[in-house]
């Protein structure tokens, strides 16, 4: 048994070994296509897969000593994953300040987007601020307004929960069908983090906020001073109107200060920012400077020039903050192609904004057949879902798309039927089941399908 761990010997896979491995490799790739239960789908994966492996086998070694420990005193990517970046569209906006970078879920995996990765958002640019100096004033409808330092709010009682944030404009340019050929960047305006901070409802008992206070609104302490007004329970538009969902966006609302284990990234609002889960990511505001309770909402430029739904009938809709379900294959996607024949899992993110994923279905003939994928657990509330189908690639031309359900019983919609009810003037909030079409060469491209 010694030998196992010996390290002067090449690590052969005897023919024994061989033989177990790959009978496991066959199950599990059997379990796999029978899973997808399509004529499409079904093959022999296990067959073409096994014809891949070398027998005996003798990977590469290293013959010298490697770096000590904290030569990289904060750890990096291997250099070999240097292409995997946050891009951002130069054509787009007139400079990189009031801009958008996208992440790349191509090269992605899990539901964790790595703290470096977070796509970007910025009105007024990212900023530096000293955790020592920044403030955060919450006052209005309350019986004690405050002001709160950084360290104050780590003392209180704490929550961390693992949500998207997805700016509404994610997509937007599919709507006039300006069609970008990369997953990067017709989904990218996504990520998904563990958020770690204060709970709202927290904050709120403390502060002891009036009953009758029906909104509050926020500001950031960047240039832009972003502003926006968030429902409470009881909200009405300036006009009235009961605003929508008013009732449920509220409870999940953080005021936090860590991402992902470590303190929130400048990128991402350091040293505080709101995260309102489910909702569009505008409302998650970034160096958070002013939480102020109010009864009725603020109507600011963010809420009114931007952020509203242009309708058919030439009205706008107003604080449709929802980010409704969504889903999209990023594998194969146009950033990453079919390189051969034969078996592949195709995989992608699906999420919503009112709950739970609960199920993704998969087409890979542009939705006349449909396969239920299978979900990877975690499947939380309000956050990525990764869902998997295995599929045998026959070398023809394939339109892959996937479609979701949430735990409400919304389904994703096809853009047509999204158009029909919205019309083309939008920017906002497309959840469209999105089309891959596979090329006979394993390309992979962005179209849009007259029934889809
Ligand atoms: N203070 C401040 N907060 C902000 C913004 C901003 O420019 N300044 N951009 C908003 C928008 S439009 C989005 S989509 C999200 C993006 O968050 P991210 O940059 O962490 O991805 O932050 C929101 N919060
Ligand atoms: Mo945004």
């Amino acid at each position: 048994m010694s030998d196992k761990f010996n390290d002067t010997q090449s690590p052969r896979v005897t023919a024994a070994e061989e033989k177990v491995a790959s009978e496991g490799r066959r199950k599990f790739l059997r379990k796999g296509a029978a899973l997808t239960g399509g004529a499409v789908l079904a093959g022999s994966a296990g067959a073409q897969a096994k014809d891949k492996i070398t027998d005996p086998i003798e990977p590469p070694r290293v013959k010298q000593l490697g770096r000590g420990v904290v030569s990289v005193p904060y750890g990096k990517p291997s250099k070999y994953e240097s292409h995997v970046l946050r891009r951002n569209v130069e054509w787009l906006t007139a400079d990189t300040i009031a801009s958008i970078s996208f992440t790349p879920f191509q090269d992605l995996e899990g539901i964790i987007t790595p703290n470096g990765l977070h796509f970007e958002r910025y009105h007024s640019g990212a900023v530096d601020i000293d955790p020592k100096d920044h403030r955060m004033a919450v006052h209005g409808m309350v019986e004690k307004p405050m002001v709160f330092t950084v360290e104050d709010l780590k003392r209180m009682p704490q929550t961390s929960k693992i949500h998207f944030m997805e700016c509404p404009a994610n997509g937007a340019m599919e709507w006039r069908g300006v069609q970008m050929d990369s997953m990067q960047f017709t989904h990218g305006m996504l990520s998904c983090s563990e958020w770690t901070g204060v709970k709202l409802t927290t904050l709120m008992e403390y502060l002891g906020v009036s009953p009758d206070a029906t909104w509050f609104y926020a500001e950031g302490m960047d240039g832009s001073a972003l502003q926006r007004s968030i429902p409470l329970p009881g909200a009405k538009d300036q006009f009235g109107k009961p605003v929508p969902d008013a009732d449920e966006i509220y409870k999940d609302i953080i005021v936090a200060y860590a991402q992902n284990g470590e303190a929130l990234r400048p990128e991402q609002g350091y040293p505080l920012r709101l995260v309102v889960p489910g909702t569009e990511a505008n409302l998650s505001i970034k160096y958070l400077r002013r939480i102020k309770f109010t009864d009725k909402p603020l109507v600011t430029y963010q809420e009114t020039r931007h952020y509203t739904d242009a309708m058919p009938d030439g009205r706008i809709r107003q604080f449709t903050l929802i980010n409704e379900a969504n889903s999209v294959v990023t594998y194969p996607c146009p950033d990453k192609r079919l390189k051969e024949k034969g078996f592949h899992e195709i995989r992608g993110i699906a999420w919503s904004g009112r709950g739970k994923v609960k199920r993704v279905d998969v087409s890979v003939d542009g939705g006349r057949n449909w396969h239920e994928a299978e979900l990877q657990e975690p499947v939380l509330s309000k956050c990525l879902t990764r869902f998997r189908l295995p599929w045998e690639w026959n070398g023809e031309e394939a339109l892959v798309m996937s479609r979701v359900q949430d735990e409400t019983g919304y389904v994703q919609p096809t853009l047509q039927q999204l158009k029909a009810k919205r019309g083309t003037n939008s920017i906002y909030h497309k959840n469209a089941i999105q089309v891959w079409k596979v090329e006979k060469n394993g390309e992979v491209k962005n179209v849009q399908v007259k029934y889809v």
